[in-house]
């Protein structure tokens, strides 16, 4: 099991004969540098190669007409001038004599991954092709593309393998009509697009790719239009769209097959797009879909003309497929004005057909104040945290910095366990760390928790992070099962630390006994702010006490999900009940959790789960896979050592990287769920910008971001 790239030399033998300068970008150098980058990065050497076969003529016929295919066919032995002749009749479109069997090879490709993800053989996996699909329709090419290799590929995963709901994500930055024509009154395609659109000036100028196109008879609602009506779209855009659009409708929707229509003309630096995403965002979506349809996503490539912006975001899109953790999204996390005007009118536009929109505070089209007054933030706001990193220059931000040059650390997974934890089964890529700090230090930091005494904790931080890990500590020994002492957990736990934050380790999971646990969560939080960390995110779940010294200067974002009521206590510190359902748990991950934990750009996340937790284990999974993002992966589990080892087992697999499983069939949210979310959303958008679903004159005027 892996993840599989797709690809053929052959596909790119099609190239433009003649002079017209809007397609000459779609060039065979598009593949050579995206195949390049992967080679360089080390990343196509881990993934399974699958050679692409020509697709026949009966599976191009799942989407095309007969005479359709009789025409491209016929295009093999044309000479230049007819070739010409014939691409004038479409809209942005060139033949080559290889364009016929090119696009053969680009529809078998994806159809070879389709095959491979369902029938087990791998878990995702991304097809290297040209020409690209997502603008090609029934009877006519358009916009570079020849055959609909995705669409063909949805079409097959019904037929060929009876499935009932596929989702289509075209992150492309153009609007894939053909997709949207083909399956504009089916039910069992979910498409979703988001495109440069700026008010219908921009190509392909179709109404249809607005936002209140939403399908046909009983396919409406099963077209998703998020239009961009300003170029500068960044990370935090289209965060927001992936956030607050595509996973709510995607979760609902339950799809069983995910397909990326993956062209990175959305990426910066493109000269079609001009958007701002960097190439890591590409991850980031990739990760989040990994939530869906038990983590079975073929990416399919459609545009991307900057190649060396395409090719980085290629790699970024491979390293998330390989469960690889996805460097951290940089820039400022505040959706633009523009932005959030696009959100507010494509869930306004969906909400009649989705009950995860419904039921949440969907404003009015085109509202301009939609700013809730109920719920003022109760503290005021401690300085913003961001500007502070910035200015002050970190000590950790050197570590960060060589993690730069070393993006993945060598283990990326370590676990610290006791005897009582023997039953789970480890992956030979997760290890069992029996390193442990030294005595003095475990001592010392175990007494800092009783007392919590000043002289101790600062005899502690002049300790350096190397002093403490050497090389080639981390072994997969097994010692004897003996029972550890509540200082050997401690122990473990600070060693455990040093080894995320020095960048050996990427995540972990620590044993710890019911009673100490917020005493280590307690000294957990003020190691890693020892060690010079600006910000860390706790997440916790059930009843664990915050520590009552804590200070709320910013640095801690401390979320607990577990209290009897939502509750702003500051900006920094906020407490929501546990939804009850499946579709109450994810608005609360999609629209809260995330929003917040994205907005916030910890240096590490901290999950504990204390007594009374109340997780299943579906969703103690997609917690964990989804807090890999807003940190680069840096993630440490504290879990109570008696806790049960399937929950043990879910967590280590989220945080290794694996797709967590489905949480079962959806239910809407509660009213009381409903209304927690909405009020927290009105009590704290005004700091957490990412948890804005609608525009607001606060943010009116801003330019691109
Ligand atoms: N400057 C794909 O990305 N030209 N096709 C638009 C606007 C056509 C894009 C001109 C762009 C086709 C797959
Ligand atoms: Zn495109």
């Amino acid at each position: 099991m892996g993840t599989a790239l797709v690809y053929h030399e052959d596909m790119m033998a099609t190239r433009l004969l003649w002079d017209d300068s809007e397609c000459k970008i779609e060039c065979p150098e598009r593949l050579a540098a995206a195949l390049g980058s992967l080679r360089q990065c080390g990343l196509e050497q881990r993934c399974l190669h699958v050679t692409a076969r020509e697709a026949s003529e009966a599976e191009l016929g799942l989407v095309h007409s007969p005479e359709y295919v009789a025409l491209v066919r016929g295009t093999q032995t044309l000479g230049t001038e007819e070739l010409q002749a014939l691409s004038r009749q479409y809209d942005a479109v060139y033949f080559h004599p290889s364009t016929f069997h090119c696009g053969r090879l680009a529809v078998g490709a994806v159809l070879q991954l389709v095959d491979a993800v369902l029938t087990g053989a791998v878990h995702n996996g991304l097809a290297l092709v040209r020409p690209p699909g997502h603008h090609s329709q029934r009877a006519a090419a358009n916009g570079f593309c020849v055959f609909n290799n995705v669409a063909i590929a949805a079409e097959h995963a019904k037929r060929k393998h009876g499935l009932h709901r596929i989702l289509i994500v075209d992150w492309d930055i153009h609007h894939g009509q053909g997709i949207q024509y083909i399956f504009e009154d089916d039910p069992s395609v979910l498409y979703f697009s988001w495109h440069r659109y700026e008010h219908g000036h921009f190509w392909p100028f179709l109404p249809e790719s607005d936002a209140d196109t939403v399908g046909q008879g009983q396919g409406r609602g099963f077209t998703v239009n998020l239009p961009w009506n300003q170029v500068g779209m960044g990370n935090a855009d289209y965060l927001a769209a992936f956030l607050h659009v595509l996973l709510p409708l995607a979760s609902e929707f339950d799809p069983e097959l995910v397909l990326i229509s993956a062209g990175f003309d959305s990426a910066i630096g493109d000269p079609e797009g001009q958007m701002q995403a960097t190439p890591e965002c590409f991850g980031h979506l990739t990760q989040l879909l990994q939530v869906l349809a038990g983590g079975r996503i073929c990416a399919v490539l459609e545009g991307g003309y900057h190649l060396e912006s395409l090719a980085q975001s290629v790699c970024m899109t491979v390293r998330a497929l390989l469960g690889d953790p996805v460097p951290v999204l940089s820039g400022p996390m505040v959706p633009c004005h523009s932005a959030l005007e696009s959100i507010q009118n494509v869930r306004a536009a969906q909400a009649p057909h989705w009950k995860s929109l419904r039921q949440q505070d969907v404003a009015p089209v085109l509202s301009t104040s939609t700013h809730s007054t109920e719920g003022k933030p109760l503290s005021p706001l401690p300085g913003d945290p961001i500007c502070k990193a910035e200015a002050e220059v970190a000590s950790l931000s050197f570590l960060l910095d060589q993690q730069h040059l070393h993006p993945t650390p060598p283990v990326r997974m370590a676990i610290t366990l006791t005897a009582a934890d023997t039953t789970l089964a480890l992956s030979p890529h997760v290890l069992r760390q029996e390193g442990s700090s030294p005595k003095w230090e475990t001592e010392a930091w175990a007494r800092w928790a009783g007392q919590a005494g000043e002289s101790v904790m600062i005899t502690c931080v002049s300790v350096s992070v190397t002093d403490v890990l050497s090389p080639g500590v981390w072994s997969a020994h097994h010692r004897p099962h003996e029972s550890l002492a509540q200082d050997e957990a401690l122990g473990k736990l600070l060693y455990l630390l040093n080894g995320i934050l020095d960048g050996q380790v990427n995540s972990g999971m620590a044993a710890t006994s019911a009673p100490a646990a917020a005493a280590n969560l307690d000294v957990a939080i003020q190691r890693v702010l020892s060690l010079g960390a600006q910000r860390v995110l706790c997440v916790v779940l059930g009843h664990l006490d915050r520590p009552l010294d804590l200070a709320d200067d910013g640095r801690i974002l401390w979320l607990n999900i577990r209290g009897k009521e939502a509750a702003t206590v500051s900006m920094f510190h906020v407490s929501m009940p546990l939804p009850e359902t499946t579709g109450g748990f994810q608005s609360c991950i999609f629209g809260l959790v995330l929003p917040m934990a994205y907005g916030f750009q910890p240096d590490l996340v901290l999950v504990a789960l204390g007594p009374d937790h109340g997780l299943q284990e579906p969703q103690a999974a997609l917690l964990a896979a989804v807090l890999r993002g807003p940190a680069g992966g840096r993630v440490l589990a504290l879990l109570e050592e008696k806790s049960a080892p399937e929950l043990a087992q879910v967590l280590v697999r989220a945080l290794y990287g694996e797709a967590p499983p489905s949480l079962g069939p959806f239910l809407a949210a509660s009213l009381e769920d409903r209304q927690a979310l909405m009020s927290l959303r009105a009590q704290l958008q005004s700091r957490w910008e990412m948890l804005r679903v609608a525009a607001s004159e606060s943010t009116e005027g801003r330019g691109d971001s």
